[in-house]
């Protein structure tokens, strides 16, 4: 019988089972062996037929249908559930001695029992930042979900906890125990976590702090709906009391058996032996720790046999036979002393929170940034406050929030100073941007300062030497207002500074020679226009080839730029037009930098050769950039606007005033087919 047959025939009960039954099968795949079978479309036409066959037939509506994961009706209160087993809490290594010390009493206390074991085998495991959460099922149904609580009672969080996905309903396989409790982390990835917030701000909703109190918060939600808009994940790690079910005799069997059952465990837990394998593993996800895509706080080590674990036992609160090796912490407390503003290159001010130095993420952390000023008044972070500090991995410390009941008595909210703390010029802060400005330009110090290390960097004219500290002293000393001074320094004048030996001085001098041969790319990113980055200087000079040509680009002329568009296009042109821009410019030029042409194209023959040609009205066969290269190849000058000195006008479609202008100047006109036709080799 042909498939399709086979489904006329099924009675509505009939292919609901079999629709559940492949989307377990499905969710089963997708999430705890992160392995899809089907695509998403195919998942969510069989999802939508079961919603359509239950809705028509309720009385087929089961709770553990996977169309069951929201719309449970919101709970008044959370009930308390009694763990059948305590649910522990894991005792906490900071330093590899405190690591080794826990070894060692494991050792020892398998021997006082009589058994000898030279080195252990432990199953280590990422510790996720997230909330404990117990699940039982019951002859392999979810039966309910609860939070780890006091460790003896917990919060019931079933509704919540149904709208994971990754949480089955029914456990597969036909050796599913009549009593399985399974321990599990529920956490929010950082992606997710990411995404929610953008949303929530965009809306001027409330934000979520960070992912673990993230997931904390969504298992207690009093509706269901509520917590189905949370990215919820989870990853199971352990059982609690289980019935009918001959254990295996080790914990690296148990977690496979786990996913076996249809529960997500950790991808990246492995079988390490003895203090060695633990650190080699604690180092190894450390490095990895920035990438993985949920925020973790250690690592945990468990004893791997069970009869080992069970001769270990537990100690008031926690396992003797597990550990967590933490991670150097990436949030912290302490004290905001002052709100500054720095002044960036292009005279952004940006608030500062200067702290009481506190070690975080691995380092000593005494400066946050706050971004904005929009984003300071969102926090409302004031000099005398307790914040949470956060810096992960090479990520600028940041300030995450204010602990409002640690305020001290009159503080007051920070306001955007009116003049800039630098030069003094006003501070403007143009309607809708986030972003204040100090408007001193390059009279500012700051700008000047931050405009010359710019200019200097790597990627721009890449002066070897000089570096933020020479170029405060160089400011400082009045010996240098513009890159332009760069290259009339003396040796007398650097070796006068403090600090520079002869030696460093000459190298200095030699490497601004050096470096005044460069490509123009990298001259027009050093100069530091607005919004110009390495990739748009890039296409700049690819397009215009002429600096001269660039400085004299109007608005229309720019646009045809790959990814130059009407913010850009408008910051290039101000930028060219400020004359003290221009003369900034032409001292550089006079001072000898220079870059190498490209050897013209010998023009092909063409009718296009030493005309001067305008392209107006969008063009159908190809990009206006394309057409202005294939004119140039062919030794034509293309500009922007139609004068006298004209001599063709290309006219595609809605060309606009410029062709009336043509018409009235008597100068030749062109469509685009003509121009396709006669940029045909040898055509006349
Ligand atoms: O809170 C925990 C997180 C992760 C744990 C845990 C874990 O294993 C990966 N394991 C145990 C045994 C306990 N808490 C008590």
């Amino acid at each position: 019988m042909a498939k399709g047959d086979e489904e006329r025939d099924e009675s509505p009960a009939a292919e609901a089972e079999r629709l559940r039954s492949l989307i377990g099968e499905y969710d089963y795949a997708y999430h705890a062996l992160d392995a899809p079978r089907v695509p998403d479309a195919e998942y969510d036409r069989l999802f939508r037929r079961l919603a359509e066959i239950e809705a028509e037939h309720p009385e087929l509506v089961s709770a553990t249908s996977p169309t069951q994961r929201v719309g449970a009706r919101p709970v008044g209160e959370f009930r308390e559930i009694r763990h059948a087993r305590s649910m522990l809490s894991l005792d906490n290594a900071f330093h590899e001695d405190e690591l080794a010390a826990f070894d060692k009493r494991v050792s020892e206390r398998l021997a006082a029992a009589g058994i000898s074991a030279d080195i252990i085998d432990y199953v280590a495991e990422p510790k996720l930042d997230g909330a404990a959460v117990s699940l039982r099922y019951a002859e392999g149904k979810l039966e309910f979900a609860a939070t780890r609580g006091d460790g003896t009672t917990g919060e019931d969080v079933t509704h919540n906890v149904r709208t994971i996905a990754a949480v089955p309903f029914v456990l597969r396989g036909h050796d599913v125990p009549p009593v399985l409790e399974v321990r599990g982390e529920v956490y929010m990835p950082r992606e997710g976590f990411e995404d929610f917030n953008r949303l929530a701000a965009q809306r001027g909703e409330k934000t979520l702090v960070n992912p673990r109190n993230a997931a904390a918060g969504s298992l207690r939600q009093l509706d269901s709906e509520m917590t189905a808009r949370r990215p919820l994940a989870i990853f199971f790690y352990g059982i609690g009391e289980t019935r009918g079910w001959e254990l295996p005799p080790t914990h690296a069997e148990v977690l496979d058996a786990l996913r076996t059952f249809g529960f997500r465990v950790s991808p990246d837990w492995r079988l390490v032996s003895g203090i060695a394998g633990c650190m080699a593993y604690y180092e190894d996800i450390g490095r990895r720790r920035n990438r993985l895509p949920h925020d973790i706080d250690g690592v945990v080590y468990k004893v791997n046999r069970l009869r080992w674990q069970a001769e270990l036992g537990a100690a008031s609160r926690a396992p003797r036979w597990a550990i967590a090796h933490k991670f150097p912490a990436q949030e912290e407390l302490t004290t905001v002393e002052a709100i500054e503003f720095q002044v960036g290159r292009t005279g952004a001010l940006t608030p500062v929170a200067r702290l009481a130095p506190v070690f975080v993420g691995g380092v000593t952390v005494s400066n946050a940034t706050l971004h904005n000023i929009g984003e300071l008044h969102r926090k409302d972070v004031r000099a005398g406050d307790t914040v949470i500090v956060r810096r992960a991995g090479d990520v600028i410390p940041e300030v995450v929030k204010v602990i409002e009941e640690r305020r001290p008595a009159g503080t007051s909210i920070v306001e955007l100073p009116d003049r800039c703390p630098v030069c003094q010029s006003e501070v403007v802060r143009p309607e809708g941007e986030a972003v204040a400005r100090c408007a001193g330009g390059l009279i500012c110090g700051a700008q000047r300062k931050q405009a010359l290390r710019h200019f200097a960097s790597r990627h721009a004219m890449d002066i070897e030497g000089l570096g933020e500290k020479l170029i405060e002293q160089l400011v400082d000393a009045g010996l240098i207002e513009t890159p332009a001074d760069l290259y009339s320094l003396t040796l007398d004048e650097l070796t006068g500074l403090e600090r520079m030996g002869d030696k460093s001085a000459a190298n200095l001098l030699d490497a601004l020679e050096r470096r005044k041969s460069t490509t123009l790319a990298r001259f027009l990113f050093a100069l530091g226009i607005r919004e110009v980055g390495e990739a748009t200087a890039a296409s700049l000079a690819t397009s215009f080839v002429d600096l001269d040509t660039l400085r004299h680009a109007d608005e229309e002329q720019l646009l045809e730029v790959p990814d130059v568009g009407p913010v850009v296009a408008e910051r290039v042109r101000t930028f060219f037009q400020e004359p003290h821009n221009g003369a900034v410019i032409d001292k550089l030029l006079e001072h000898g930098i220079h870059w190498p042409r490209p050897a013209p194209a010998r023009a092909l023959e063409s009718p296009f050769s030493g005309k001067t040609v305008v392209l107006t009205g969008s063009l159908s066969t190809m990009a206006r950039a394309e057409a202005k290269a294939e004119l140039e190849k062919r030794g034509a000058k293309v500009t922007g606007s139609v004068s006298k000195k004209t001599d063709i006008v290309v006219a595609g479609e809605n060309p606009g005033s410029k062709l009336a202008k043509a018409q009235d100047l008597g100068i030749a006109v062109m469509t685009e087919e003509e121009l396709v036709r006669r940029l045909e080799p040898g055509s006349p």
